[in-house]
């Protein structure tokens, strides 16, 4: 299945709930009080999150005035435009991969960070790269285990600690390895400890200092993992680690199957952290760059009116 079908089809309980009534809050005669009543309580409903909704809700309104929009139809479409614009990711975004990296890949239990990074370090092998990982999640056995697998099946170089070990000694390992055998990327898997915030703000700077001390020369990322079937959690979560740490970037998983799409709009809009990864399965191939056209197209549109939105964008 083409990368978007699957997309397409992971987020299409979300659609369901939103483009129902997407299409019901723009079906009307004119733009009036009602019109964005409702559809404020929709992109609610739809854990675009109150911050967004209301920037968004704002936006039509201001547009609707200076930009003399009329018809109903005319503004949904201006909105849904709207949110690709302030999705969208640019290369530079991505600049870890055009260096020597170092990517902390962060998050609470369970979200699919050991899994991201199988599959991202799967992805770059794929384009050559020499990638090597760091099991600095040394509480559980089973999560150097599975960690081990995912490096096993991607062809990355692992460096592991014993149970219970420092984790930042296994970092400390791991990135003198990657500097002196000339790693193109070092994923940090970590464990994903939340229950305890100044500890899990002073492990994450302790990694950190440890690899600006040792690898002063690497570009340093740090991915947020989060499940998005946990919605407004998702957003939560997020909010603390971006308060503990320097958080660059968010992988968004398991949008199969969820119908908490929306999220990743009220990631965006509050925290301005981009979304640079989605995750829509368990295999190894099911991870891709966040395209916001493909993801605003998933997200708002119903399978048969795809093509006919996009003919409508052009002839605007
Ligand atoms: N459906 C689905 N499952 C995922 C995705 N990413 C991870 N998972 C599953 O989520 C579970 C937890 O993943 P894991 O990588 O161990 O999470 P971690 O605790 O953050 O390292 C596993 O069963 C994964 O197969 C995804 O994009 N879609
Ligand atoms: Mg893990």
């Amino acid at each position: 299945m083409a990368f978007f079908e699957k997309l397409f089809s992971g987020l299409s309980k979300s659609r369901q709930e939103i483009d129902d009534n997407l299409s019901e809050v723009f079906d009307r005669d004119s733009i009036d009080e009602d019109l964005y009543d409702d559809l404020e309580e929709l992109l609610i409903l739809s854990d675009i999150g109150v911050k967004a909704t209301q920037d968004i809700i704002d936006g039509l309104k201001r547009d609707e005035y200076y930009e003399h929009i009329r018809k109903p139809k005319k503004l949904g479409m201006h909105m849904v435009n709207k949110v690709k614009e302030a999705m969208s990711v640019c290369a530079a975004d991505y600049e870890f991969e055009t260096k020597r990296s170092v990517v902390l890949v962060v998050g609470v239990n369970g979200v699919g960070k050991t899994t991201t990074i199988g599959k991202l370090s799967h992805r770059y092998i794929g384009q050559g790269k020499k990638v090597m990982i760091a099991a600095a999640d040394t509480f559980r056995a089973a999560a150097q285990e599975q960690l081990k697998a995912w490096a096993d099946r991607s062809g990355a170089y692992l460096i592991t600690g014993k149970d219970g070990q420092d984790p930042s000694s296994v970092v400390y390992d791991a990135v003198n390895a990657a500097r002196s055998r000339g790693a193109d990327i070092l994923f940090i898997d970590t464990a994903g400890r939340l229950n305890n915030k100044k500890n899990l703000m002073e492990e994450l700077a302790k990694m950190n200092r440890i690899v600006d001390r040792e690898y002063p020369d690497a570009y340093k990322e740090t991915l947020i993992v989060l499940d998005a079937a946990t919605g407004q959690n998702a957003l939560s979560q997020a909010r603390e680690f971006a308060e503990v740490t320097d958080v660059s970037g968010v992988v968004l998983t398991k949008l199969d199957g969820t119908s908490k799409g929306g999220i990743a709009i009220a990631i965006q809009s509050e925290l301005s952290i981009p979304v640079k990864f989605i995750g829509v399965g368990e295999g190894i191939d099911d991870l891709e760059k966040f395209d916001a056209d493909d993801y605003v197209k998933a997200l708002f549109y119903k399978e048969d009116t795809v093509e006919d939105a996009d003919e409508e964008d052009r002839e605007q």
